[in-house]
C-alpha cells in the first residue's frame, strides 16, 4: 500500500487529552483531535468499538486487569502504564498490546502495537500509520469490494455444495443404520453358523474315526508287505554275494570246482569236498546267478551259516547225501567250527545282484506308488469322511467370514463421520493427487500411501488417526503412524478440508521432511456459516 494517509499528527500529551476528552464537540473533536479516529463513537486511536466505553475522557483510565487507575490523560500517551497495555491502544509503547484498525469499508482488524508507525501498511484505513512517513492510502473500500465479492462467491459455493452436504447427512445416517442392522442379523446369523459348525465338527470327527479304523488294516497290512520286501530283498543280496565269491573267475557261473575248494560243503567232514557233495549243492554242473538263487542257494544257505555260527541243527545225525533238491530242507552237518580264510577276504564284495542298484535298493524304489485300491466298504467310509471335512470347513469359513463382517461394521460404526454423519459416505473412497515425484493416494478413515512416479514400492504415509480441527474439528484429518522416516519420525500426514462441489484432493506437499500436507475438498465440509464473514463498518 502506498499514497498519502489523512493528515494525521500525534498526540500524545495527557494534557492535550484532557481537554480534547472532556468537553469538544463530536465534529469537533473528529475534525480537529486525531486521538479519537471515527465520527460515530468516541473513543481513543487503536479502541475497538465494542471496548469504547471503557475510555470514557470524564474519569480515571481503570487499566483492564485492574491494577492501576491513571487520570484519562495517560491513556494513549506512548508511555505504557498498564500491565497489561490497556493504557496505549493506538501507540507502540507496550510491547504486548494491540492496535485495532477499524478499516471502514472492510473487515477490522488487530495488530500488534509493535506495528504501529513502524513504516508498514497493515490496516487498509492506514490508521496504524498516522505518525509516520508511510504514506498509507485508504484501500479498505477497493478491498471490502472484492473481499466481498469472493465472501459472495463463497456463500454461493458453500450454499451449493450445503445442499450436497444434506444428502450426504442422509446417505451418511442410512449408510450407519443399515450398518446397524446388517450387524444385528450378522450377529444372529454367526449364532446359527457355530451351531452348524459345531454340528459339522462331531460329524467329521465321527467319519474320520470310521476312516481311520479301515486304513488303519491297509495300513497294517502294507507295512508288512514293506517289511516282508525288505527282507527278500536283503535275502537276495546275501545271495548274490556268496554267487560271486563262489564265482572264482567271475565269468557268472558256479562249476564244481568252485565249490570243491571251500570246506563248507564238505558234508562228510573227510577233510575233502568230493564231485559227489559239489553236485549236491550245485544241482548241476554249472549255474547261473538266477538258477543258483531259484535251487542252489537254500540248499548252501544253511552250512554257510552253520559255518559263521548263526545257525544251530537239530541233534539228529546228517543226512546221506541224497539227489539234490529232494533233501534241500534237511539239516547240514555242523561246520560252525571250520575256516574258510578265502570267504572271509572276499567279504567286502560290492555288487550287486541283477535288478538292484548300487546301494542294494530295489528296482522302481523312489517312483510313483500305485495308489492302493480299497474295498468298497474302506471306500466309501473314504468318501463319507472327505465330505463330512469339506462339510465343516465351509462351516468354519461361514462362521469367520461372518466375524471378520461383524469386526469391519463394528469397526465403521465406532468411527466418527462428523456430527451428522456427513463424512459416512467418504469411507471405503481413495482419492489421488500426482506432483511431479509421486501420486498421492488419501483413503478416508484408512490410510494415505505415497507411490513413486516412476514405479518403485509404496510409503504409507499414516493410518488415520483422528479429526484434529481447531476450532473446527471436522476440518482436518490426520493421519498418523506412517512409515519411519530415514533417521527421522513415523511419516504422518495432515489432511485439510474445503468446501467444494465435489470430493477431490487438491493439493499435496511435504512442508517438512516426512510431514505431508493435503487439501481435499468435498460438499461435507460446506457449512454455511450463520454469522456471515461479510463484515464492514461502512
Ligand atoms: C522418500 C519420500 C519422501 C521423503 C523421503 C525421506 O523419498 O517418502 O517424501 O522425504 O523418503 O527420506
Amino acid at each position: 500500500m502506498s499514497g498519502s494517509l489523512r493528515p494525521a499528527k500525534f498526540i500524545g500529551k495527557r494534557t492535550m487529552l484532557h481537554i480534547l476528552s472532556c468537553c469538544l464537540a463530536f465534529i469537533l473533536v473528529f475534525q480537529f483531535h486525531p486521538v479519537y479516529s471515527t465520527p460515530e463513537i468516541v473513543r481513543p486511536r487503536g479502541v475497538a468499538i465494542s471496548k469504547a466505553p471503557l475510555y470514557d475522557p470524564e474519569k480515571d483510565f481503570k487499566c483492564f486487569d485492574g491494577s492501576r487507575t491513571l487520570p484519562f490523560s495517560m491513556v494513549n500517551d506512548d508511555y505504557c502504564d498498564c500491565p497489561d497495555a490497556s493504557d496505549e491502544p493506538g501507540t507502540s509503547a507496550c510491547p504486548n498490546g494491540y492496535f485495532h484498525c477499524t478499516n471502514a469499508g472492510h473487515m477490522p482488524l488487530n495488530i500488534p502495537s509493535s506495528r504501529v508507525n513502524d513504516g508498514l501498511c497493515d490496516c487498509c484505513d492506514g490508521s496504524d500509520e498516522y505518525g509516520s512517513s508511510a504514506g498509507c492510502v485508504n484501500s479498505c473500500l477497493e478491498q471490502g469490494r472484492s473481499a466481498r465479492a469472493a465472501a459472495i462467491q463463497l456463500a454461493e459455493l458453500t450454499k451449493q455444495g450445503n445442499q450436497l452436504r444434506i444428502q450426504l447427512i442422509t446417505q451418511g445416517k442410512q449408510l450407519k443404520s443399515d450398518k446397524k442392522a446388517r450387524l444385528e442379523q450378522l450377529q444372529k446369523d454367526r449364532e446359527e453358523a457355530t451351531k452348524i459348525k459345531e454340528e459339522k465338527e462331531t460329524l467329521k470327527n465321527k467319519a474320520e474315526e470310521f476312516e481311520k479304523a479301515a486304513l488303519e488294516v491297509y495300513r497294517q497290512a502294507a507295512e508288512e508287505e514293506r517289511a516282508k520286501q525288505s527282507a527278500a530283498q536283503d535275502e537276495e543280496q546275501e545271495a548274490f554275494e556268496h554267487f560271486q565269491r563262489l564265482d572264482s573267475d567271475h565269468d557268472g557261473f558256479i562249476r564244481l570246482s568252485d565249490l570243491q575248494t571251500r570246506q563248507t560243503f564238505d558234508k562228510d567232514r573227510n577233510g575233502e569236498v568230493s564231485e559227489e557233495e559239489a553236485k549236491y549243492f550245485l544241482g548241476h554242473d554249472e549255474l547261473d546267478w538266477s538258477t543258483f538263487h531259484a535251487e542252489a542257494w537254500a540248499r548252501m544257505k544253511p552250512y554257510i551259516m552253520l559255518e559263521k555260527g548263526l545257525f544251530t541243527p537239530p541233534s539228529t545225525p546228517a543226512p546221506e547225501l541224497d539227489t539234490p533238491g529232494e533233501n534241500a530242507e534237511e539239516f547240514p552237518a555242523d561246520h560252525s567250527e571250520e575256516e574258510d580264510g578265502e570267504e572271509e577276504e572276499e567279504e567286502e564284495a560290492t555288487e550287486t545282484p541283477e535288478g538292484q542298484d548300487a546301494e542294494g535298493a530295489p528296482e522302481g524304489e523312489g517312483e510313483v506308488v500305485e495308489e492302493t485300491l480299497y474295498d468298497e466298504g474302506t471306500q466309501n467310509l473314504i468318501e463319507e469322511a472327505r465330505k463330512a471335512r469339506t462339510e465343516y470347513e465351509d462351516a468354519d469359513r461361514s462362521v469367520r467370514d461372518k466375524d471378520r463382517e461383524i469386526r469391519d461394521i463394528e469397526d465403521a460404526l465406532g468411527k466418527d463421520y462428523g456430527e451428522e454423519e456427513e463424512f459416512a459416505s467418504l469411507q471405503g473412497q481413495c482419492f489421488e493427487f500426482t506432483d511431479r515425484e509421486y501420486t498421492y493416494k488419501m483413503c478416508p478413515f484408512d490410510q494415505v500411501t505415497q507411490m513413486p512416479r516412476n514405479g518403485g514400492a509404496d510409503t504409507r504415509l499414516g493410518t488415520w488417526g483422528r479429526w484434529s480441527g481447531n476450532p473446527d474439528k471436522y476440518s482436518v484429518m490426520l493421519f498418523e503412524h506412517g512409515q519411519g522416516c530415514w533417521n527421522g519420525p513415523q511419516r504422518s500426514a495432515t489432511v485439510k478440508l474445503t468446501c467444494g462441489l465435489e470430493n477431490k484432493l487438491t493439493s499435496a506437499s511435504e512442508p517438512n521432511r516426512c510431514e505431508y500436507l493435503f487439501e481435499f475438498s468435498t460438499p461435507a465440509a460446506c457449512v454455511p456459516d450463520p454469522e456471515s464473514n461479510v463484515h464492514d463498518e461502512l
